[in-house]
């Protein structure tokens, strides 16, 4: 009989806020996450649709998502979404921001809560669909998906004067939570590049999801979206 065998892409050690360098600091919910990332990495069609142009422009609209939420229950005015040159998308609301607080995490370890939302499916607990009105529809598979099937993946978040930063890979942190000077503003920018190994094609269309933000527009009057093709 062949045998097959996978290369799994999960790090040998899951990098944890506050944790002491070495392995014995794994939480069930480190080891949730991880494995996480990876059922979706294995089968992205199960999160979201496809790994073609429908699957691509998915992404797009699971970030949006979480921002109209923000403004359904009450924050968020404005969404700016942005098509790059390089095919990233760059998404920005005027919401509360992502919170960054340090949260417990199991085992005394803390983690930081955008980095719960980022990298936990269906993130649960004080965020899951009980606490958060869903935008209409089928509620999305959320942000970490997107996250796990974007090799760059850029937070930044204005909250109580201050500018917080995060970067991940293929949905696992390369960077602490980082605070990046002062800003009066308050709401959330995610920046994300889409996998090149994942997805068939990787060029965004701007008609594509200006229909799709335009109905989401629709749906939500007094909410403003707007797209720019760079
Ligand atoms: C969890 C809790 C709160 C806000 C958010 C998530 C949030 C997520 C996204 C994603 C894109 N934009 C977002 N804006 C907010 C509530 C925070 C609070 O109680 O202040």
């Amino acid at each position: 009989m062949a045998t097959k065998t996978m290369a799994i892409e999960v790090p040998d050690e899951y990098p944890v806020s506050g944790g002491n360098g070495d392995n014995s600091t794994y939480t069930g919910e480190n080891i949730k996450i991880l494995e996480g990332l990876e059922a979706v990495r294995l089968r992205p069609a199960m999160y979201i649709g496809s790994t073609g142009e429908m699957g691509l422009h998915h992404l797009v609209y699971e970030v949006v998502d979480n921002s109209v939420d923000e403004a359904l229950a009450g924050y968020a005015k404005r969404i700016e979404v942005v098509i790059h040159v390089d095919n990233s998308i760059t998404v920005v609301d005027d919401g509360r921001g992502i919170p960054v607080d340090m949260m417990p995490v199991g085992n005394g370890q803390m983690m930081p809560a955008v980095q719960v939302v980022l990298t936990k499916l269906h993130a649960g607990g004080k965020f899951d669909a009980s606490t958060y009105k869903v935008s209409g529809g089928l509620h999305g598979v959320g942000v970490s998906c997107v996250n796990a099937l974007s090799q760059e993946f850029n937070v930044e978040i204005w909250r109580d004067g201050h500018t917080w930063e995060m970067d991940f890979s293929c949905g696992l942190p390369i960077s602490e939570l980082r605070q990046a000077g002062t800003s009066k503003k308050r709401g959330t920018k995610v920046h994300f590049l889409p996998d090149k190994s994942i997805f068939a094609t990787t060029e965004y269309n701007y008609d594509t999801l200006a229909q799709r933000l335009r109905e989401m527009a629709f749906l939500n009057k007094g909410l403003e979206i707007t797209l720019t093709d760079e």
